[in-house]
């Protein structure tokens, strides 16, 4: 039955791309050739669903690992931030790989066109130097600058990317102001 229909529709593909070479005088193939535009147009159609539900992180998100990321231009404590991200759905962004990093800096720069601060969702503020994601994900990659995270002062209990000349990573006080980036799985 699958080659039978295989077939068909590869002669549908012919009539289709090139239906100059048939002859539609006869009304059994301008029936069968409806039939072939009904069949492929419905066949297009599922497929394009497939493609737009498979890549639907909606408007303002950007998709990568199967995540939707988002930059969040206005300054927030983290807290704030965190709340924020909660309040379209997702979370402040976990970091799991220097690819998805990357990702992150991309996004930051096509819209400030520039490395800026920003918070991601670490935090050790149960226990100095436990570093947890707030979306829960494992926390095992990291990208610290040299010193970092440091513990000199004040408390610094959550981190910030694109610090320094090499725009890695720094733990700060959580209520310091900075941009953000919110991801969501989707
Ligand atoms: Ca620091």
């Amino acid at each position: 039955h699958n080659t039978r229909f295989a077939l068909v529709r590869l002669w549908c593909v012919s009539l289709i791309v090139s239906p100059s070479h048939f002859n539609f005088v006869s009304v059994t193939s301008s029936i069968f050739y409806s039939g072939c535009v009904t069949l492929w147009s419905g066949e297009t159609s599922a497929r394009n669903d497939l493609v737009k539900r498979s890549g639907d992180c909606g408007n303002d998100w950007s998709q990568f690992n199967n995540r939707c990321s988002r930059f969040m231009s206005g300054v927030q404590t983290w807290p704030r931030a965190e709340k924020s991200c909660m309040s379209i759905g997702g979370n402040l962004a976990s970091v799991h790989s220097i690819d998805e990093y990357h990702k992150i800096q991309e996004l930051i720069k096509t819209t400030t066109h520039e490395y800026t601060k920003a918070w991601v969702g670490g935090s050790d503020a149960q226990e100095s130097n436990v570093w947890l994601w707030s979306d829960g994900s494992s926390f095992h990659y990291t990208d610290w600058c040299s010193g970092q995270p440091n513990y000199f002062l004040v408390s610094q209990h959550c981190i910030q990317i694109n610090y320094s000349s090499e725009k890695c990573w720094d733990n700060l006080g959580c209520n310091d102001h900075r941009t953000f980036v919110c991801v969501k799985k989707m």
